[in-house]
């Protein structure tokens, strides 16, 4: 059954250029992009995507980051999306991603990761309805 995840390109990767490049494999894996916008995240609403780590020691750090620049936010379709393109990103750690994964082959750091993807349909649900109103999905 076809469905919907989320997805970031992180301001990691966008600065160094390698939107394109992750695009390209989003598109190679045979995602259809529903949705597709560049956001510069407030802190607050970094503070809002990733409440669920509220608590986490690199919560300060990470919203930091991911409001330190411009990020690429995605609606992707596929059979098993959500599944799909978390298996495509790897492993949050790149040290510990596999070979040809996004992760091990962009990240530069656990944090620092290059992409988000959803890990479940409430997730994707409400990460979605975050980012994209429905006339905005395609
Ligand atoms: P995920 O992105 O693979 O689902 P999560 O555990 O949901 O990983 O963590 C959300 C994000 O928080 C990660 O993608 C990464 O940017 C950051 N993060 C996770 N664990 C650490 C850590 O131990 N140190 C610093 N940042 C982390
Ligand atoms: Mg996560």
């Amino acid at each position: 059954m076809s469905e919907c995840t989320f997805a970031i390109i992180k301001p990691d990767a966008v600065k160094r250029k390698l939107a394109g490049k992750i695009l390209q494999r989003i598109e190679a894996e045979g995602f259809t992009i529903r949705g597709m916008r560049l956001v510069h995240l407030s802190k607050k609403d970094a503070e809002g995507f990733y409440a669920v780590h509220r608590a986490r020691p690199f919560f300060a750090s990470l919203t930091e980051f991911m409001a330190s620049g411009p990020a690429v936010v995605l609606v992707l379709e596929a059979p098993d999306a959500i599944k799909k393109w978390r298996t495509l990103m790897g492993a949050t750690d790149p040290a510990k991603a596999d070979a040809g994964t996004l992760r091990k082959e962009f990240a530069e750091s656990i944090e620092r990761n290059a992409t988000h993807g959803s890990d479940a349909p409430e997730t994707a649900a409400v990460e979605i309805a975050y980012f994209f109103r429905g006339v905005d999905l395609n």
